[in-house]
């Protein structure tokens, strides 16, 4: 499968952030410097690995994001933190519609400017929650009438939209739609009850018009196991959209768990799932109840599935500290009411290739589709696996490239395959895999960086960076071998 030509919203301009783009810029000067030595080989171990969850986000091709309180903005701590470790910001409830139009068409975007110019200020991505939400919905739009509340929705998704046109990346265009439970029915909302099924395509298509470059995103929760009937719901209705041309470009899942709500274990197959529909996918609101290794582990296999999903672009965590939680005593954050990292910090930094495991560089994102000879080749048993290659990223003088690998029917425990550019091209970055060369350094075999196991079906990705040295051609991707 190739992934749809997409232009995903990433972390992915050299120099769009300062310290981490200067970073890059040294490890990419590094690495070169090996390449003309002929030394390539020993790129991997040439990078140093990212300190903080928004850097090694970003040289996964990913944001790392919070949610924001504007209230706690004079608080220096706070604003250390946030301005350290996240390249993502969500307003988690100034940019909701009884904060911006209290009555009606009268807005007040004052509170809301501060978090979006802070996010401007710092290089942050900014994630607009959310347009069309049955809560934290004023009263006057619960007592209009039909006709009047299709005009206010429209008009609030106009008005907010123009607002920070240009500024968000993604918005929350319908947010809790579903009811929970085993229905799988629509929220009987304000919105359901006057308009009928119809008001969230409405607001799809009015929010495509008022901001094309956006991405329009259905967020909501309990979305996360692919069993459930409300998550089969959510897909039927993306699913649905995207083959009648129905404006859609993301879904967000919340992922607030606790034990009620553990993490699934099929989590990976629901969001792979869901990108099989041509849609990215974002972890909107994440926060795990709970403590030590325990909460730590769950974190880490979050970012794992995002990570193992190539159109997952980007994780965003409900808040800063567990001391503003808007479920405090349950602790479900990164960091602890005095702001020491915890446990699922070096958990999820980690699984992100941060400090402490091996450093990677680039960065990963939707875009060109390229050429692949692909194939596949049965590595013994019935174990095989099949490459796809996108181009995801083009400069003035570099590309990025990503290979998803794909089991085939069986499980496999290994993969390995090849990517040759062509001289005068050079590899000189790579990420999530472990290269290694041939003599002229044009070709590169490219096996699992750890464990290499993939079940039946699912697939991982690898990424490098190409200098062009004048030379566009697109890699050749050799076959997928598989044990
Ligand atoms: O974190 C938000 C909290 O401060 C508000 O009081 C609450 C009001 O509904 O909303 C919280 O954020 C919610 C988000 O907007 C949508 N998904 C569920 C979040 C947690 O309740």
């Amino acid at each position: 499968m190739v992934d749809t030509p997409h232009a995903s919203p990433g972390p992915r301009t050299p120099g769009r952030r300062g310290r981490s783009s200067l970073r890059n810029a040294l490890v990419v000067g590094a690495t070169l410097a090996l390449a003309a030595a002929g030394t390539l080989t020993a790129l991997t171990g040439t990078a140093s690995a990212a300190s903080t969850l928004g850097a090694a986000a970003a040289e996964k091709g990913r944001y790392f994001g919070t949610a924001i309180a504007a209230n706690r903005m004079g608080e220096s701590d706070y604003m250390s933190v946030l301005n350290r470790e996240f390249n993502s910001l969500t307003a988690e409830n100034e940019m909701k519609w009884d904060a911006l139009e209290p009555s009606r068409n009268s807005f007040n975007f004052a509170t809301a400017d501060r978090i979006a110019n802070h996010a401007r200020s710092q290089g942050m991505k900014l994630r607009g929650h959310t347009l069309v939400w049955h809560s934290q919905l004023p009263s006057w739009v619960t007592n209009l009438s039909a006709n009047d509340l299709r005009s206010a929705m429209n008009n609030h998704i106009n008005r907010v939209m123009g607002q920070y046109k240009g500024q968000v990346h993604s918005w929350d265009v319908v947010n809790e739609a579903f009811e929970d439970g085993s229905s799988g029915a629509r929220r009987n909302s304000v919105f359901q009850q006057r308009l009928g099924n119809g008001y969230i395509e409405e607001a799809f298509r009015t929010a495509r018009a008022a901001d094309p470059n956006a991405k329009l995103c259905y967020n909501d929760y309990n979305t996360d196991n692919w069993s459930h009937a409300k998550t089969q719901a959510v897909y039927n209705m993306v699913k649905d959209f995207k083959s009648r041309g129905v404006p859609i470009d993301c879904v967000g899942f919340q992922a607030h768990f606790n034990s009620g709500n553990p993490v699934p274990s099929n989590y990976h197959t629901t969001l792979q799932n869901f990108a099989d529909l041509g849609v990215d996918v974002q972890i909107t609101e994440l926060d795990i109840a709970g403590s030590g290794s325990s909460q730590a582990e769950q974190y880490r296999g979050i970012t794992q599935a995002c990570l193992a999903v190539s159109r997952c672009t980007g994780i965003t965590v409900w808040g800063v500290t567990d001391k503003y939680s808007w479920r405090s005593s349950d602790t479900p954050l990164l960091f602890d009411g005095n702001y020491n990292k915890k446990p699922a910090y070096t958990a999820v930094l980690e699984a992100l290739g941060g400090s402490g495991s091996g450093g990677t560089t680039g960065g990963t994102t939707g875009g060109t589709t390229g050429g692949t000879d692909g194939g596949t080749t049965g590595g013994g048993g019935t174990a095989s696996c099949t490459v796809t290659y996108e181009q995801t990223d083009r400069w003035g003088d570099r590309f990025n490239g990503r290979v998803t690998v794909r089991a085939g029917s069986a499980p496999i425990s290994n993969w390995s395959t090849t990517v040759t550019v062509t001289s005068p091209q050079k590899i000189s970055a790579t990420w999530n895999g472990t290269p290694s060369w041939d003599s002229s350094g044009n070709v590169m075999t490219m096996r699992p960086s750890g464990n290499g196991t993939l079940s039946a079906g699912s697939s991982t990705s690898f990424g490098f960076t190409v200098m062009a040295n004048g030379n566009w051609t697109a890699p050749r991707i050799g076959s997928c071998t598989a044990s």
